[in-house]
């Protein structure tokens, strides 16, 4: 009897490969042929929104004396993250499951000083005729139960390349300064594993405590600029 031959990663079922499970998931996701090519793609996604962000700010800058955007961050999912993320929602593992499946393989975080400036930035974003609003998720007006706020978009935008143009997925959130300062800290206790559960408990109930302060605190910054009248000073000597 003949034993078949694979001849590359891309020829595994997909059953086989999650049993399988390296112990470098990244190395299986890296052995597709054109992973890197949908890698390119995610990549220039973020860039064409990071410019779009950027393009608008700066308008905002010189126009009304106003610059909602404090600063802009992009990442692209690890390839042992969006293995991790596959397996965990039960989905196939190969490319045309990432691009199905995955709607934040290209990050962006727009980090505001003021709550309102989340809603405009968003607002501004999504007005343009070549962006698709897929989901929003507002986690100010409803915040997680551990105290997350943030406001989180998943757009489609077009990119071009030499012979197309194609839609990428994008995942947009955008924050304060003072609730992204949280969720940091938040995301870097929450892979400490090792905390014996009662410390645990206490460490939650404390940032839990630490969200809805800073919340009350954005509120109150925002209530100062508006008293101030500060905002759009350039736009309204017009
Ligand atoms: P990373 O490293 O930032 O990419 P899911 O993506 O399946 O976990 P869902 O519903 O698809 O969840 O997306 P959701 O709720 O909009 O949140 C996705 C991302 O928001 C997370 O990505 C985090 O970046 C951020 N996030 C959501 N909830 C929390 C939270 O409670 N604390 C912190 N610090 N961040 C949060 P990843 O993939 O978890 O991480």
């Amino acid at each position: 009897m003949s034993e078949a031959k694979i001849a590359s990663v891309n020829e595994i079922p997909s059953d086989l490969l999650k049993q399988l499970m390296p112990s470098h998931p990244e190395d299986v996701l890296i052995a597709f042929d054109d992973f890197e090519y949908l890698m390119m793609r995610y990549e220039s996604a973020i860039l064409e929104v990071r410019t779009k962000l950027e393009i608008l700010n700066s308008e905002l800058t010189l126009t009304q004396d106003d610059s909602p955007i404090s600063s802009i961050h992009s990442r692209l999912k690890k390839p042992a993250s969006i293995y991790e993320k596959l397996v965990r929602q039960g989905n196939d593992i190969n490319l045309r499951s990432i691009e199905e499946n995955l709607n934040d393989v290209a990050g962006v975080r727009v980090i505001c000083a003021f709550v309102d400036d989340i809603y405009k930035v968003a607002k501004m974003l999504v007005q343009q005729d070549d962006i698709t609003l897929i989901e929003v998720k507002d986690y100010i007006k409803n915040p997680k139960p551990n105290g997350y706020r943030s406001y989180h978009m998943i757009l489609e935008v077009p990119v071009f390349f030499t012979h197309e143009k194609q839609p990428i997925r994008v995942e947009v959130q955008i924050r304060t300064v003072a609730m992204d300062f949280w969720a940091s800290l938040e995301h870097q206790i929450r892979y400490k594993k090792d905390l014996p559960q009662y410390k645990a408990d206490e460490i939650a109930a404390e940032l839990k405590a630490c969200a809805d302060t800073i919340a009350d605190t954005d509120c109150r910054m925002l209530a100062i600029r508006e008293k101030l009248g500060t905002r759009g000073d350039k736009e309204k000597k017009k």
